[in-house]
């Protein structure tokens, strides 16, 4: 009988269980840098899902961010959601979609890891760490005040 009933919650495991989160990085900030990026690849087995929110502990607030290109140039840009696909996944990437970490609390260090939940439209909350990677150079150039 007791068997039974473990075996019963083992396998009610949310719907939500159906997107997942590879390799999810940041790097690490210069002393007082105010904001910094996320990355990872997002994969759903299932249905298709959208990531509409996000948060950390680090940041005063987490932004949904675009790359594209004006002329020479690459600007970011604000979005209020990124897709994934059903069956598929998407990356989050230098030079393409990616997390703003907006108004950072304090200085990134590499190794450490950051803590991050993201809100999916229909599998609730995600909650990951990102590992601190080398400061690095590959950074395109900001819109405005950031
Ligand atoms: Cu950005």
């Amino acid at each position: 009988m007791r068997h039974g009933l473990i075996l019963l919650s083992f396998l009610a495991l949310p719907a939500w269980a159906q997107v997942t989160v590879e390799r999810p990085w940041t790097r690490a900030t210069p002393p007082g840098a105010k904001v910094g990026a996320g990355f990872m690849t997002l994969k759903s087995a299932g249905v298709a899902d959208r990531v509409v929110g996000a948060s950390s502990p680090a940041a005063g607030r987490v932004e949904m961010h675009v790359t594209i290109r004006d002329g020479d140039v690459m600007k970011m840009r604000e979005v209020k959601a990124i897709d994934v696909p059903a069956g598929g996944s998407v990356e989050l990437k230098p030079g393409g979609a990616h997390l703003m970490l907006m108004d950072l609390r304090r200085t990134l260090k590499q190794g450490e890891k950051v803590p991050l939940t993201l809100k999916l439209e229909k599998g609730g909350e995600l909650k990951l760490e990102l590992s601190v990677e080398e400061l690095g150079a590959r950074q395109p150039a900001h819109h405005g005040k950031h």
